[in-house]
C-alpha cells in the first residue's frame, strides 16, 4: 500500500492518543503505534473508529505508512525509553526525516539526541507539550526546539493543533523556540512557574481559610471574583471550581477529604537545580518544591503539631473584606516576582547555551492551552515587545506600578501570616526577592568580610578596583 500518512504517533497513553485525535480532527492522516499493540486496536475500534488512522503493530509498519519526509512523534515515558525508540527508528528512516519527542524529557538529553540524530542525517525535535489530556485533545501549548530545518516541515501540523489565542483566535500557542534542548528547557520553566503559581494559590487559600475562617462556599466566591480581574487564569478558575465539588461517597466537600500530602514528578526540582547551577535566584519554584516535600512528611507533622507551640492567636481580627483584598494583592505581586525569576532563568540559560530565545513570544506560547494560561501573559508579552532586552520584568513600568500598588498589602499579609503562625513560604520568598533586588546595598559586605577572615577568600572594595585580603585577626579589637 502506498504511504498515506502525514505523521506517525508512537505511544498511545493519555497524551499520545489525544494528540493523535487532535491531529486527525485537523485533517491529517495519522499512523499510530504503541508498544503494547492492543492499545492500537482499542483506538481503532473505539475513539478512532471511522477516522483517518492507520493502525500499526510494528515500528516498521508505521515508517512504511508515512509520506516523505517522514515525521514520527513519540509520546512515551521520558528517559531511556526515548533512546530505545530512537535506536529502533534510525535504521528505518531516511535522511531528512524528522523524529519528534513530545514527552517531558530533560533538556540535556534533548541537546544530546539532537546532535546524535543530526549526525545520522536526520532531523530531531524536542517539544514541550502542555495542557494535560484535555489540552492534547483540544489544543495544547507546544514549545518545539531542535533541528531548525525540521520546523518548516512540522509547522503546519503543530500550529494547526495548538491552542489559538488573540481576539480572532488565530494566534497559535506554538512557535519555534530555539535549537537543540531549548524547547524542553522552556517547557521545564513553564512547569516550574506552574509549581510557583499553585503554591501561591495554596498560600492564599490557607490565609483565607485559617486566618479569616472562610467556608468553601465563601472561598468559591472569592476565587470567582479574583478570576474576573488581573488574576484571571486557568489555575484560579479550577481552584474556584474545586470548592464546589462534593465527595460522591460522603457528600462532604471533596477538597476537605483530600489528604494534604503533595506529590511531584520532578520538573520543578529540575528548574530549581538548574537555577542553582546557573547562579540565579529562582526562589519561588524552590520554595514550592520544598513546600511539597514538607507536606509529604505528614506523619511527622501530625506529631509535631502536638508538641511544637505556635502563637496563641491564629485568627485575624481586623476587617475581613479588606484583608481578603490584601491577600489578592499579595498573590498578584508574588506571581509577578515568580514570573520575573522564571524569565531571568530563561535568559541565563539562553546565554549559556547560545539559544536565541524570543521572550515575548515565549510568553505568548503559554497564553493558551497550558496549565499556566492567563491573561497576565499578555502583559508579559507587551513588556518584552516594549523592550526585548528587558533584564527583569520588575523593571517594566507596568509591573513596577503593579507591585507598587499592592506592596503595602503584600507586606501586611506576610507579617500577619508570621504573627498568626501560618506558613506562606512563597509569599515570603517573593517579598524577600523583591526587597533584596531593590536594595542598592545588601549585607554581603559583612559576608565577604567573614569569608576573608576565616578563609582568605579575598574581597573587593567600594573605593577602588582590585582584589584584597586583610589579616582581620591581627587588626581586630582584642576580646575582653
Ligand atoms: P506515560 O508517561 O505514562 O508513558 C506511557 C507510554 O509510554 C505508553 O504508551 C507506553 O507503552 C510507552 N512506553 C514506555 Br512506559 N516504555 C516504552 C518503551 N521502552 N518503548 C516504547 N514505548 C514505551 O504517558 P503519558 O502520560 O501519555 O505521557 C507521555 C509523555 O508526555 C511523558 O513524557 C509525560 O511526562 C509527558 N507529558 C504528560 C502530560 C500528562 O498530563 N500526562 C502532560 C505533558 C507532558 P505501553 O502502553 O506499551 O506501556
Amino acid at each position: 500500500m502506498p504511504p498515506t500518512c502525514d505523521i506517525g504517533m508512537i505511544g498511545l497513553a493519555v497524551m499520545g492518543e489525544n494528540l493523535a485525535l487532535n491531529m486527525e480532527s485537523h485533517g491529517y492522516t495519522v499512523a499510530v503505534f504503541n508498544r503494547t499493540t492492543e492499545k492500537v486496536d482499542e483506538l481503532l475500534a473505539g475513539r478512532g473508529k471511522g477516522k483517518k488512522f492507520v493502525g500499526c503493530h510494528t515500528v516498521q509498519q508505521l515508517v512504511d505508512a508515512l509520506v516523505k519526509p517522514r515525521k514520527v512523534m513519540m509520546l512515551i515515558k521520558a528517559g531511556p525509553a526515548v533512546d530505545q525508540v530512537i535506536e529502533e527508528l534510525l535504521p528505518l528512516l531516511s535522511p531528512g526525516d524528522v523524529i519528534i519527542d513530545g514527552g517531558n524529557s530533560y533538556y540535556t538529553d534533548t541537546e544530546r539526541r539532537t546532535t546524535e540524530v543530526e549526525a545520522k542525517g536526520l532531523l530531531y525535535v524536542g517539544t514541550g507539550v502542555s495542557g494535560g489530556e484535555e489540552g492534547a485533545l483540544k489544543g495544547p501549548s507546544l514549545m518545539p526546539g531542535g533541528s531548525p530545518a525540521a520546523w518548516p516541515l512540522i509547522k503546519p501540523i503543530f500550529q494547526a493543533i495548538a491552542a489559538q489565542v488573540g481576539p480572532n483566535h488565530d494566534i497559535p500557542c506554538c512557535d519555534w523556540v530555539g535549537p537543540r534542548g531549548a524547547g524542553h528547557y522552556v517547557k521545564m520553566v513553564h512547569n516550574g512557574i506552574e509549581y510557583g503559581d499553585m503554591q501561591l494559590i495554596c498560600e492564599a487559600y490557607l490565609m483565607l481559610k485559617e486566618a479569616l475562617g472562610m467556608s468553601n462556599a465563601e472561598l468559591y466566591d472569592v476565587f470567582d471574583q479574583w478570576n474576573r480581574g488581573e488574576l484571571d487564569s486557568y489555575l484560579i478558575e479550577i481552584t474556584r471550581d474545586i470548592f464546589s465539588v462534593k465527595d460522591p461517597e460522603t457528600s462532604n466537600d471533596l477538597v476537605d477529604m483530600v489528604l494534604d500530602e503533595a506529590g511531584s514528578k520532578g520538573t520543578g526540582k529540575w528548574m530549581s537545580q538548574l537555577a542553582l547551577d546557573l547562579g540565579v535566584p529562582s526562589t519561588l519554584v524552590t520554595e514550592a518544591v520544598y513546600a511539597r516535600y514538607l507536606s509529604a512528611d505528614k506523619e511527622a507533622r501530625v506529631r509535631a503539631s502536638g508538641i511544637l507551640p505556635g502563637p496563641a492567636n491564629a485568627k485575624f481580627t481586623g476587617d475581613k473584606k479588606a484583608f481578603t483584598e490584601s491577600i489578592r494583592h499579595a498573590l498578584y505581586a508574588s506571581k509577578i516576582c515568580s514570573y520575573a525569576q522564571g524569565f531571568v532563568q530563561l535568559r541565563a540559560a539562553a546565554d549559556q547555551h547560545k539559544w536565541p530565545l524570543d521572550y515575548g513570544r515565549n510568553a505568548q506560547l503559554w497564553r493558551g492551552g497550558c496549565i499556566i494560561r492567563a491573561k497576565f501573559l499578555d502583559r508579559i508579552k507587551e513588556a518584552f515587545d516594549r523592550n526585548p532586552q528587558l533584564e527583569n520584568l520588575l523593571f517594566d513600568p507596568f509591573f513596577t506600578d503593579a507591585v507598587k500598588g499592592g506592596q503595602d498589602a503584600w507586606r501586611d499579609v506576610v507579617a500577619t501570616a508570621s504573627n498568626l503562625g501560618l506558613p506562606v513560604p512563597a509569599f515570603g520568598a517573593a517579598l524577600a526577592y523583591y526587597d533584596g533586588y531593590r536594595r542598592a546595598r545588601l549585607p554581603a559586605n559583612l559576608l565577604q568580610s567573614q569569608r576573608d577572615y576565616f578563609g582568605a577568600h579575598t574581597y573587593k572594595r567600594i573605593d577602588r578596583p582590585g582584589v584584597f585580603h586583610t589579616d582581620w585577626l591581627s587588626l581586630r579589637k582584642p576580646p575582653k
